[in-house]
């Protein structure tokens, strides 16, 4: 554990020394929220970011030295808490299946990738697990042929790491896919490495795509980390602690039958007057022989000011139903007007529309709220919404809900003055599950809610949303940062219930 500490506290003075200032390093990831140039400040938010408060507090109490074998071990493993939504109602505990990671904030982000394959990340584990000097990160692979998700195991995954096994890389903060960037047939993903350093450029941020491929005895997964391609920005834009891949999407964009990837950096972008960036999101295009290494045109906001943060978040899908995928930007810094303060915004630009000349749509949230944090596509009843988190408006933050084709505001959700979450938690992730009834259910969770984490629920139509409560199927006391990450799984292979999956990524596992 000690060994973690020091790890850890050289990664801190890495971070400080060779960032382009202060204020950005905060920057590199949009759950450090906040605009603090004092660097205790600094040193409290990476501490925060890396959950080291509980385990220097532990290893305080247990000091390794004279550890005699009879005192606890702690260990911080992650984890995942995973229910079906035949079980989700409003007034029982329901059951729900656990599963425990091997550290490095297992449980950071989940996602479904296609029909036969679920995945969940550990940004920072490392191998062997708990030799935090070799912190690689780790994509979980799991198969969705399985009866039920509750029968789920860690060692039914199959583990992708970065091909380099690079350090400190952010491997699998996201990942998007699943597309076919060489058109071969067989499904790639696109998988983000925003921490990545090229050269002495610190967090410039790498893409890392593997090449699906056939699966057999030899390679349980389509995934492998011989057949993979890394691009990142050209020696036009890469700068120090860009971010870049923070956000990711792949689709077909110019219509030449390869998918291609766009990239966002919520630092990156030409160095203005004065220094930092905008933010920026980079078109890498998909060829027969792989994703391209570098970007082919980018995207900048509408105002050239720094911490603005554009491209901290993306979504491309067909929002207005004429067959073409739309991309929705946020950037928790946009600006709405040239001398307004920034609150933070989504860009919408329709498919078919020269991107490059701008967004079709916005959309601006209150001065500091931080509006577009999170950005997430729902689907309650037969209709898909677009749900933003602005963690700073309100006590415990906003959820706003648009109809995404139009962006006219249908809804918000806050926490009510009757449920006490806290002072510091703000929503961090939120999904839609519609229980054994066809109703819909939002699950909106804050890792800081209670301190440890918590999910609230409430039922919500296309038009309104009920008040929020407590989720009543949740376990009793949640800890870890339960409801850090929230993703609905859907159905296992040929299934019937749905799944919904909530992230515990600090989750502490004492022995
Ligand atoms: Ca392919
Ligand atoms: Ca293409
Ligand atoms: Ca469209």
């Amino acid at each position: 554990m000690r060994k973690f500490f020091i790890a850890v506290i050289i990664l801190i003075l890495l971070l400080l020394s060779s960032c382009k200032n202060n204020s950005e390093v905060l920057k590199i990831d949009d759950d450090i929220s906040g605009d603090i140039d004092d660097s205790d400040d600094i040193m409290e938010e990476l501490d925060d970011e890396l959950s080291q408060e509980d385990l220097e507090e532990d290893s305080d109490e247990y000091p390794d030295e004279i550890n005699d074998g009879n005192e606890p071990e702690i260990i911080q493993t992650g984890g995942i808490v995973i229910f079906d939504n035949h079980d989700l109602s409003f007034d029982k505990p329901s059951n729900y299946h656990t599963i425990l990671g091997q550290g490095g904030f297992f449980g950071y982000s989940i996602f479904r990738l296609n029909d036969d394959y679920w995945a969940v990340s550990a940004i920072h584990e490392s191998i062997p697990p708990y030799d935090f000097e070799k912190a690689t990160g780790v994509l979980y692979i799991f198969p969705t042929k399985v009866k039920l998700f509750s029968e789920v195991k860690l060692d039914m995954a199959g583990r992708l790491t970065h091909p380099d096994l690079s350090l400190n890389a952010g491997f699998g903060f996201t990942v998007a896919g699943v597309c076919d960037i060489n058109n071969n047939g067989f499904d790639d993903i696109v998988v983000s490495s925003h921490l990545a350093t090229k050269g002495d450029l610190y967090a410039a941020g790498e893409i890392v795509v593997f090449y699906g491929g056939e699966t057999g005895p030899e390679n349980p997964i389509p995934w492998n980390t011989e057949n993979t391609s890394i691009s990142r920005l050209s020696d036009t834009y890469i700068q120090r602690a860009d971010s870049m891949s923070q956000s990711l999407v792949c689709g077909d964009i110019n219509g030449d039958g390869f998918a291609d990837v766009l990239a966002g950096g919520q630092n990156a972008g030409p160095e203005l007057t004065g220094g930092g960036s905008q933010g920026m999101v980079a078109f890498f295009k998909g060829t027969a022989n792989g994703l391209e290494e570098n970007e082919s045109w980018v995207l900048l906001p509408e105002f050239e000011e720094k911490g603005q943060y554009f491209g901290s978040s993306m979504l491309l899908e067909d929002i207005n139903g004429d067959g073409v995928k739309d991309l929705i930007v946020s950037g928790w810094g946009l600006k709405g007007s040239e001398f307004a303060p920034g609150g933070g915004g989504v860009y919408i630009y329709h498919g078919g529309t020269d991107w490059q000349n701008g967004p079709s749509l916005t959309v601006f949230g209150l001065i500091t709220s931080q509006f577009g944090s999170v950005i997430k596509l729902v689907e309650v009843e037969d209709k898909t919404l677009l749900g933003v988190i602005a963690p700073k408006a309100a006590q415990n933050g906003t959820i706003y809900f648009y109809d995404p084709e139009t962006l006219t505001e249908l809804f918000t959700v806050t926490v009510p003055s009757s449920l006490d979450m806290g002072e510091l938690g703000s929503f961090t992730d939120f999904d839609t599950i519609n229980d054994k009834d066809g109703k819909t259910i939002l699950v909106a969770g804050g890792k800081h809610f209670k301190d440890h984490g918590r999910v609230l629920c409430a039922q919500i139509t296309p038009e309104s949303a009920q008040e929020l409560v407590e989720c009543p199927w949740q376990p009793e006391t949640t800890t870890g940062g339960f409801g850090s990450s929230i993703r609905n799984i859907g159905k296992t292979a040929g299934g019937l219930k749905d799944y919904i999956v909530i992230g515990m990524p600090e989750y502490l596992e004492i022995k």
